[in-house]
């Protein structure tokens, strides 16, 4: 379990939906939500966050449709690790296995984690909504 860090907030997109920056890792303390990025109807609210390298960012699904969170082969630092709701190791299987049995998906109330350990910009999507532009970016600064 990695202790969530102080999460600084760049940029304000989606007020009021959760983004309050977090100190500890306990879930609804001081009015921490316990995420860090909610999963609206079409959306990733905030749409751009920043963190600051070792960080670990909480995505909730606070909606009632299923959501994946799916990195960007190509949208993320040569050097990082690879990450998607459900644990694929790149966006090929990511998207399979999606197709074939709603693999990665997120339900309301699920929660998704990732530690980022290399600095950069990270892109991802939701893949069944990505054609209504539900994507976002991690901003992962050293
Ligand atoms: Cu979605």
């Amino acid at each position: 379990m990695h202790r969530r860090r102080f999460l600084r907030r760049v940029g304000v997109a989606g007020l009021g939906t959760g983004a309050t920056a977090a100190l500890a890792g306990c879930a609804g303390v001081g009015g921490d939500p316990g995420y860090d990025v909610g999963m609206v109807a079409s959306g990733y609210r905030p749409a751009e966050l920043t963190v600051a390298v070792g960080d670990t960012v909480v995505w909730e699904n606070t909606s009632s449709r299923t959501h994946t969170v799916t990195a960007y082969e190509g949208g993320i630092p040569d050097t990082a690790e690879y990450f998607a709701s459900g644990g694929y190791g790149n966006e090929v299987a990511a998207r399979e296995a999606w197709s074939s049995d709603f693999g990665g998906a997120l339900e309301t109330g699920d929660r998704f984690s990732h530690t980022f350990e290399v600095a950069g910009r990270y892109d991802y999507v939701c893949i069944p909504h990505e054609t209504g532009g539900m994507y976002a970016t991690v901003l992962v600064e050293e």
